[in-house]
């Protein structure tokens, strides 16, 4: 209740300082877009915001190494039709304020083109607004919760939702164990994302007419589930789904099996990191999580992809690297087809930012998370999806993800 107070008090005040910043500041954004006029772009410089910080740096580590490859790669690979580009980096740390504070930058200092972030549906709905007035393009790299590109019209991802993605897992739990009756579900319920994927976990297990014995709420910044795990655990569920992020799922996970659960247990999109197993370690064995990415997709730009992964990390790809990889590969395929038909570095910056959102949504791409394109409205059309198991070592110290057939 508490917490709950806290953080609407916190929201409140973070929009009255953006209401006021707004309010305060017309002759700036006046002069910034008169400015723009005559801004060139000769150096183009595309947006990365993710979380490099706080706990959400669990998942956005990979992403930085996703956007750094993809501007290595490209670059290697021709740029924009010959001219080198650039990505920005920005910081969205943990929470909504992080991703306004990462998205302003982004857009007012870097002058970027369009955006790839920020990691979270629950940063994205305080930030994309901000991205959406300024009429540049963003691209989720991993905002999978319902309603993202509904935003408005510059907003777009390339992480495909939960509503397409999740039921894959349940699927996939129903034929390791055809006998599944009972099932228990678990949320956090301070993050958009976890509120969105749990609406779609549950609405799968009555579509597979399966009996939902409890639903368990905890907060992202919970380390102690005894309470939620116990209750849980006395109604004998055969499936335990989770909707999380990484560290406070990683500790539910963990907890479950020190009270004895011993069935099936479904992680979604928040524990899908190798980051989770230093947090369960030998305890994070057997999780199921769908998948938007497999590395095992042939094809020559995952192929490249893969290479350049390995070649750095001694392991296979991740699924937020190759998505954010895929965010960067759009935009620059996509500056690319603008510029045969009318040079870039011609174009004021706000004329490039608007031409380069009409150009994205139309596209078409081979990406290493396979053909994409977009509906009208922004949203993801891909056609492959995935679930992987996580396989630990008895130690608990190695760990992998093994893609199921
Ligand atoms: C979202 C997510 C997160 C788990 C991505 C890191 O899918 O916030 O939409």
């Amino acid at each position: 209740m508490f917490n709950k107070r806290r953080l609407f008090i916190s929201g409140a005040i973070a929009s009255i300082i953006v209401t006021t910043i707004i309010a305060c500041n017309p002759p700036t954004e006046t002069s910034d877009s008169s400015s723009n006029e005559t801004d060139s772009t000769s150096e183009i410089v595309i947006g990365v915001g993710v979380a490099q910080t706080s706990n959400v740096a669990l998942l956005g580590q990979e992403q930085v190494i996703g956007a750094k490859l993809a501007e290595t790669y490209f670059n290697d690979n021709d740029g924009i039709n010959g001219q080198a580009f650039s990505i920005a980096l920005q910081d969205v740390a943990g929470d909504e304020q992080g991703a306004i504070n990462a998205f302003n930058t982004l857009i007012n200092q870097d002058k970027v083109v369009g955006i790839v972030g920020p990691t979270l549906s629950q940063q994205a709905f305080a930030a994309d607004p901000i991205a959406n007035r300024a009429q540049l393009p963003v691209l989720g790299p991993s905002n999978t919760a319902q309603g993202i590109p509904q935003i408005g019209e510059f907003i777009g991802r390339v992480s495909a939702p939960v509503a397409v993605v999740a039921p894959n897992a349940v699927e996939q739990a129903l034929k390791v164990n055809p006998d599944i009756s009972k099932v228990a579900v678990f949320f956090a319920q301070n993050d958009a994302f976890s509120k969105s994927e749990t609406e779609t976990f549950q609405q799968t297990v009555k579509d597979f007419e399966l009996d939902l014995v409890t639903v368990q709420k905890f907060q992202t910044t919970d380390t102690d589930f005894q309470t939620q795990a116990t209750t849980a655990i006395n109604l004998d569920p055969d499936l335990v789904i989770i909707s999380g992020l990484a560290a406070d799922g990683g500790n539910l996970v963990k907890q479950l099996r020190e009270l004895g659960y011993k069935g099936i247990i479904i992680g979604g999109n928040g524990l899908n990191t190798s980051n989770i197993f230093p947090v369960c370690q030998a305890k994070c064995d057997g999780v199921l999580i769908a998948q938007a990415y497999s590395p095992e997709l042939e094809n020559d730009i995952n192929t490249a992809f893969r290479e350049a992964y390995i070649a750095e990390n001694e392991t296979d790809p991740p699924q937020f690297s190759a998505q954010a990889f895929t965010g960067v590969q759009v935009f620059v395929e996509a500056l690319r087809s603008l510029d045969a038909k009318s040079p870039v570095a011609e174009m004021s910056l706000s004329d490039l930012r608007k031409q380069l959102r009409d150009e994205v949504f139309a596209g078409t791409y081979v990406t290493p998370l396979g053909e994409i394109s977009f509906t009208e409205e922004g949203e993801l059309v891909q056609k492959q999806f995935y679930v992987a198991k996580i396989e630990m070592d008895e130690s608990g110290e190695e760990g992998k993800f093994t893609f199921i057939e």
